[in-house]
């Protein structure tokens, strides 16, 4: 029995020191030390031993298992570092191979935009405030002086959710609410998307975004409405840029009065994107009227105010010479990634 086993070693650590690969020691595990393996079988057998050769052929055995075992994980071992060595020699990778180019989003115009105008302000002092898109009418329109007959109000113009609920048609009832809930002075701009019932057209949309600026503090004047927007142009357009005001009818201020800035594109001697004017068409301004001041629980005998409006589609279209105002809505990534 002695010698059976000594044959089984040999042969077995001859095949083992044999083996091509990983699959082929696999084989030879099985078939020494398996369930049904050589070895196995011997262990098995034993029963028909005396008692006096069951314990030294069992621990011959056992001797034997473990030397195969301790061959073959050297032997596994062996393969690995084999195969790490040819992988490393077959799967070079060359360091100056130029990498994948990855497509790297942008902002899109209408936030560069907002982005821009809130830097702009947040440098002259201001805060920026928010409020709800779904909004009263009271805020939209009563507190702002536009009365039940005005015409802003028609159903034609407006979305109505109920009578008294509607979508803002302009960020104003979140300036309106800032006044109502604090004390004076009051410096702000408010960014957001504002809602008219209007059909989608190269220079409409029923949904576009809007900044509007209040100030409101003791003897504050059409002097410091005028400069602060001659401001704001230069460090958004150009230090060259000019400002020109034009009378104008809005119902919250009085007086009232459009903006514009000598064109950014020609400088003021008229060109494609100016029409030939030589001017653009910027905002709209002027000092908030003593109803708006009244409503929201300002003493216009204390404080005056004044405030502006403007579209950031409009300037988003002007600084970028975008023609077409849906292109800004269509999200096509080709028209995108130009600005
Ligand atoms: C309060 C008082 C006054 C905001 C103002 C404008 C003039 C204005 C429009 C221009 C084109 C917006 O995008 S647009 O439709 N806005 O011309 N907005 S003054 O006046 C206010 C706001 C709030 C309490």
């Amino acid at each position: 029995m002695k010698e059976k086993i000594g044959n089984i070693k040999e042969n077995a650590l001859l095949e083992i020191n044999n083996a091509k690969d990983a699959k082929e020691l696999d084989e030879i595990r099985v078939r020494y030390l398996g369930k049904k393996g050589e070895l196995t079988l011997i262990l098995r057998g034993m029963g028909a031993l005396t008692p006096e050769e069951r314990p030294i052929i069992g621990s011959l055995v056992n001797q034997v298992r473990d030397e195969l075992e301790e061959n073959i994980e050297l032997k596994e071992k062996n393969f690995k570092q084999l195969e790490i060595k040819r992988k490393l020699e077959t799967e070079k990778i060359d360091v100056t191979m130029p990498g994948k180019k990855i497509n790297l989003g942008s902002l899109h115009p209408i936030t560069q935009i907002m982005n821009d105008v809130k830097e702009i302000f947040i440098g002259m002092g201001y805060q920026i405030a928010d409020g709800p898109e779904v909004e009263l009418a009271t805020y939209n329109f009563d507190k702002l002086n536009t009365p039940a007959d005005h015409p802003a109000r028609d159903i034609q113009d407006t979305f109505y959710i109920t009578d008294d609920i509607l979508l803002r048609s302009q960020t104003s009832p979140v300036q309106a609410r800032v006044m109502e809930n604090s004390k004076p002075p009051i410096k702000i701009i408010c960014p957001g998307a504002v809602y008219r019932s209007d059909s989608v057209d190269a220079t409409h949309s029923p949904v576009f975004h809007q900044i509007e600026g209040l100030v409101i503090d003791k003897n504050i004047s059409m002097g410091d409405l005028k400069g602060t927007l001659e401001m704001f142009a230069k460090k958004c357009l150009g230090e060259k840029t000019k400002i020109r005001f034009r009378p104008h009818h809005f119902p919250f201020t009085e007086p009232s009065a459009e903006a514009d800035v000598s064109c950014f594109v020609c400088g003021g001697k008229g060109c494609r994107v100016c029409k030939g004017e030589g001017w653009i068409e910027l905002l709209g301004c002027g000092m908030v009227h003593p109803n708006v001041l009244r409503a929201c629980n300002i003493d216009p005998e204390e404080y005056s105010g004044f405030a502006f409006g403007f579209g950031v589609e409009r300037i988003a279209m002007a600084k970028f010479g975008i023609e077409d105002m849906r292109l800004l809505y269509e999200n096509d990534v080709r028209f995108l990634k130009q600005f």
